[in-house]
C-alpha cells in the first residue's frame, strides 16, 4: 500500500482534489468535535503559543485535525493555533487550522467553530498564497461555509458526518442588519468609538456579538452588516491571528462580495512575519468596511 511518504509522481495528488479532501476531513471530523466537548469543558495545563490558556477541548480537536489533515498525500505542512511550530507531514499545501475558535464560550454552552486556512505556500504564508478556506460552526445545527475557485457555499453537517449543500454560492445581503464588535468598550480608540455610535444610530442595525468570532461572522455572512475585533488602548493589533483567522476569514467574506480590512487595507494584503502574528479585523459589507477605515484613518 502506498504510504504518504513512498508515493510515486503518478499518485500525488492536485491541489485541487487535496482542497476537497481538506473540505470533506474537517466536514466528517466536526461531529466528532462536537462529541468531545462535554467531557473537555476544563482547563488543560498548557497555554498556547499566544499566551491564553487553553482547554481540554482545544487540545482534543488541534490532535484531531492534525491526525487527519497530516495523512492526506496533498498536505505537507499542518499549524494551528494550539502549537507554536507547524508540524512538517509531508509535500503539497499547508494548512493553517484554529481548532475551537471561541473556546471561551464552551463553558456557557454558547456558539465555537473550526476555522481552516488553506495555503500553496510554506508557513508562514502570505494572504496572496490563499486558495481555499472554511469554517465549521458548531451553533444550533452544525454547518460549514467554504471558499474556493470564487464562491462561498454553506453545508449542513450531520451527526453521521455526511454533509449537504444547504445555501450555494452565499453572498452578503444588501440589506444590512447586523453587527457585532470585540474587545472592552473602554478599551477602543475613540475615533473607532465614534464610528461604532454612527452604526448605532442606523435604526434598522442591531447589536448581535456572541464572543465568537465565527458566530458573530456567520451572522454578518447570513444577515449582512459588519464583525471587527479592533485596534485596542493597550493592544493595537487587536486579539486575532492573521494566519489563523484574518485571511481565512476575509478570504471567505471577500469571496462572498464583502469587504475585509485591518484598519487601512484589506486582511489579504497584511503581511506579517511572526505564525502566530495579529491584527486587527473588521469584515462585512463594503460601506460599512470602508467606514471603519475612514473613521480610522486620521488615529
Ligand atoms: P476565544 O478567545 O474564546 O477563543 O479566537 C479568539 C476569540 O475567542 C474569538 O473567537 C472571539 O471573537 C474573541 O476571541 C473574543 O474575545 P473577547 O473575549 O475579548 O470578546
Amino acid at each position: 500500500m502506498a504510504t504518504k511518504e513512498n508515493l510515486t509522481p503518478a499518485e500525488t495528488v492536485s491541489n485541487a482534489t487535496t482542497i476537497s479532501q481538506i473540505f470533506d476531513v474537517v466536514a466528517r471530523a466536526a461531529p466528532e468535535v462536537r462529541a468531545g466537548l462535554p467531557g473537555r469543558r476544563v482547563a488543560a495545563e498548557g497555554e498556547n503559543p499566544s499566551g491564553e490558556s487553553q482547554m481540554a477541548a482545544d487540545v482534543f480537536a488541534d490532535e484531531l485535525l492534525c491526525d487527519r489533515l497530516g495523512d492526506l498525500s496533498g498536505v505537507g505542512e499542518y499549524a494551528s493555533e494550539e502549537r507554536e511550530h507547524p508540524v512538517d507531514v509531508g509535500t503539497g499545501l499547508s494548512v493553517c487550522v484554529d481548532p475551537l475558535d471561541g473556546s471561551s464560550n464552551l463553558k456557557p454552552n454558547n456558539t465555537m467553530g473550526t476555522i481552516v486556512a488553506v495555503y500553496d505556500a510554506p508557513l508562514p504564508a502570505t494572504g496572496a498564497d490563499v486558495v481555499a478556506s472554511a469554517y465549521v460552526l458548531y451553533g444550533a445545527t452544525t454547518t460549514m461555509v467554504t471558499a474556493r475557485d470564487g464562491t462561498v457555499t454553506e453545508y449542513v453537517i450531520h451527526e453521521d458526518g455526511e454533509y449537504e449543500v444547504c445555501r450555494e454560492d452565499v453572498r452578503l445581503p444588501d440589506d444590512p442588519s447586523v453587527y457585532g464588535f470585540g474587545g472592552r468598550v473602554p478599551d477602543w480608540v475613540d475615533s473607532f468609538t465614534a464610528y461604532v455610535r454612527e452604526v448605532e444610530s442606523d435604526p434598522s442595525m442591531k447589536l448581535r456579538y456572541g464572543g465568537s468570532m465565527i458566530g458573530d461572522v456567520n451572522q454578518v455572512l447570513t444577515y449582512g452588516g459588519v464583525f471587527g475585533y479592533p485596534t485596542l488602548a493597550d493592544a493595537p493589533e487587536g486579539k486575532l491571528r492573521v494566519q489563523f483567522e484574518g485571511y481565512p476569514v476575509a478570504h471567505i467574506v471577500e469571496t462572498a462580495g464583502g469587504r475585509s480590512s485591518d484598519g487601512s487595507q484589506s486582511l489579504m494584503d497584511v503581511e506579517k512575519e511572526d505564525l502566530h502574528a495579529r491584527t486587527p479585523v473588521y469584515v462585512g459589507n463594503e460601506a460599512f468596511v470602508a467606514g471603519v477605515e475612514e473613521a480610522l484613518a486620521d488615529d
